[in-house]
């Protein structure tokens, strides 16, 4: 496609456009010299070759006119946004997702038992995973987040260039549920990528994993929570987990230690190499095979990652969740937390002075979002707000010396 027609396509999609020139990320043309109508036309014909009846088709997309313009706005968001090992953990294994893990380990106690009796995954387990996907179903009641499934992929499939596989394959395995049955149309949400329910399953993931475990013929993790465990432990059953052992050991390192980062030993070499757990404790499982990861950097503490911990990437394919829901789990299990420190730089504030960071930028009326811990470009602009009014330095930073100022 020529610059000029690219450029004439966008104009069609002036919301898209003025998103994009804001946020100044790629440009949201479409992939092909298509309008998303006749994208829609012509994706059926790869859809029909997967089995999806034209009733499925039109039944799933008789809502749909154009593409869901918050979707390319939060992917392209997504690819930008980075954070450090501890902020990301401080916001997701905090006191309050441990007590809210703990008050439904009291409610679901039953199903969780039975789930663990059936796939041999330990209910703490289950618990981190439901508390990193959807904060306990939390999220799910946000509902101005959640996008139409089949309009979200569709929109990826015509317009997001980097997911446009993704986008197509997802789309299929979308129509693939409609044509089941498993969930109306209606609740048929997800967030912008297609994660469905309360723990968020891809279409494709949903059609591999999916369990109907309350057994009403339907596997509806949108609305029944034994089913959506059971998916979830199911996922991680069929990638080998192991039930009972750890997914890893915190270590001090020796000198020069990280310098092995990324190496597989067992624990037995590792621990002839001078790797130690902080406590004094031993290892347990010495034959087994363990990665050295400096999540937090080399000067941080060390992780010897044992299989589970590769199991919870399949989850998803990231060393900081992996090692959220470890932690997560193991606060669940009444086990004893990090003992060593991440090197946070100096200024920087812990994770409760971030929820009290939040509720003093909300009092003195800067900041009306979720007073969840997590320093995002909410806060930050929040921050900047404050700064600004209180002629500080504009930074958007969230440091000890804000917090001073916030707290007079
Ligand atoms: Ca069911």
């Amino acid at each position: 496609m020529n610059s000029i027609s690219r450029w004439l396509g966008s104009l069609l999609m002036v919301g898209i456009v003025f998103l994009f020139a804001c946020s100044g990320a790629v440009v949201a043309a479409p992939v092909d010299h298509q309008s998303f109508q006749e994208f829609l036309e012509s994706f059926y014909t790869e859809a029909a070759a997967k089995g999806i009846s034209r009733k499925t088709y039109d039944r799933a997309f008789a809502s749909v006119t154009e593409p869901d313009p918050k979707v390319l706005e939060k992917a392209a968001y997504q690819a930008e946004f980075t954070s450090k090992i501890w902020d990301y953990l401080d916001a997701r294994v905090n006191p309050l997702s441990v007590l809210d893990g703990l008050i439904m380990a009291g409610v679901y106690g039953k199903t969780l038992a039975s789930v663990e009796k059936r796939f041999g995954i330990e209910a703490s387990v289950i618990l981190a995973i439901w508390s990193m996907e959807t904060s306990y179903g939390a999220a799910l009641l946000r509902t101005s987040r959640l996008h139409y499934v089949p309009r979200a992929l569709a929109t990826i499939a015509y317009a997001d260039k980097r997911r446009q596989k993704f986008g197509r394959s997802q789309l299929i395995a979308t129509l693939q549920i409609v044509q089941a049955g498993d969930v109306e149309l209606e609740q048929l949400m997800g967030s912008w990528a297609g994660a469905m329910g309360h723990t968020q399953f891809i279409p494709t993931s949903f059609l591999a994993y999916g369990i109907d475990f309350d057994g009403d013929g339907r596997r509806d993790i949108w609305n029944s929570i034994p089913d959506a465990l059971a998916t979830a432990a199911n996922l991680l059953r069929k990638n080998k987990w192991r039930t009972g052992k750890p997914w890893g050991y915190e270590v001090k390192l020796p000198a020069n230690g990280a310098g092995m980062k990324g190496e597989t030993k067992t624990l037995a070499e590792w621990q002839k190499l001078g790797f130690s757990r902080p406590g004094g404790a031993a290892f347990g499982l010495l034959e087994d095979s363990a990665e050295l990861k400096m999540i937090g950097g080399d000067t941080g503490p060390g992780y010897l990652m044992l299989k589970n911990f590769f199991v919870l990437k399949r989850y998803n394919n990231s060393d900081y969740y992996a090692l959220a829901v470890g932690l997560l789990a193991d606060k669940l299990a009444g086990k004893p937390g990090m003992v060593q420190s991440w090197p946070r730089p100096a200024g920087s504030l812990s994770g409760t002075q971030k929820f009290e960071l939040q509720e003093l930028l909300s009092k003195k009326g800067f900041y009306d979002g979720g007073i969840d811990g997590r320093i995002g470009p909410n806060t930050e602009k929040s921050i900047k707000a404050f700064q600004k009014k209180n002629g500080l330095v504009v930074d958007g930073e969230a440091t000890q010396d804000l917090l001073k100022v916030l707290r007079k």
